[in-house]
């Protein structure tokens, strides 16, 4: 058996999540799994606000970003995706570009979040939910 983290997972991103950052997470999806995450805390109100929230829910088939900014929930963007399946191994890359977090998954699937709040105010990763996680790097 491969060693994973425990999760829910924390750490600190010292620097925050400046353009360029790269994330690489390299996990499974347990075959009961209905969702998890994998949210950027921003550092001056880490209680409150979430830079990005990813969401995959095996439970609907539909990974769902957002932002959480002073306790609210801000509106949903939804997308569809194959790679995630109940499981099956998966591995990520969130990488920081200058308009917006692009997320690629596997070979084959990428999607784009626009920033809403600025990327390096995000001092904190936390990846949470029904996941194990076996690879987490930040370059
Ligand atoms: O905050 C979460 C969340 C927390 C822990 C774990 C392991 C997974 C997810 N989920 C939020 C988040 O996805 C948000 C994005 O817009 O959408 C809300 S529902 C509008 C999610 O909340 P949750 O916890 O799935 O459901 C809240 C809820 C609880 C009871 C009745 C809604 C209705």
């Amino acid at each position: 058996m491969a060693l994973s983290h425990s999760v829910p997972f924390e750490t600190s991103v010292p620097e925050g999540f400046e353009i360029g950052t790269v994330l690489k997470i390299r996990g499974v999806v347990p075959s009961e799994a209905n969702r998890f995450y994998i949210n950027l805390l921003s550092c001056d109100k880490p209680d409150s606000d979430i830079v990005l929230h990813f969401n995959p829910r095996l439970d609907q088939s539909i990974v769902v970003m957002n932002t959480m900014e002073c306790g609210t929930w801000g509106s949903e963007e939804r997308v569809f995706p194959n790679v995630f399946q109940r499981g099956q191994p998966f591995e990520l890359l969130l990488i920081a570009m200058n308009e917006h977090f692009k997320i690629v998954v596997g070979d084959s699937e990428s999607y784009e979040f626009i920033y809403r709040l600025p990327p390096k105010r995000s001092c904190l990763l936390k990846v949470g939910g029904d996941v194990s996680l076996e690879l987490l790097k930040i370059f």
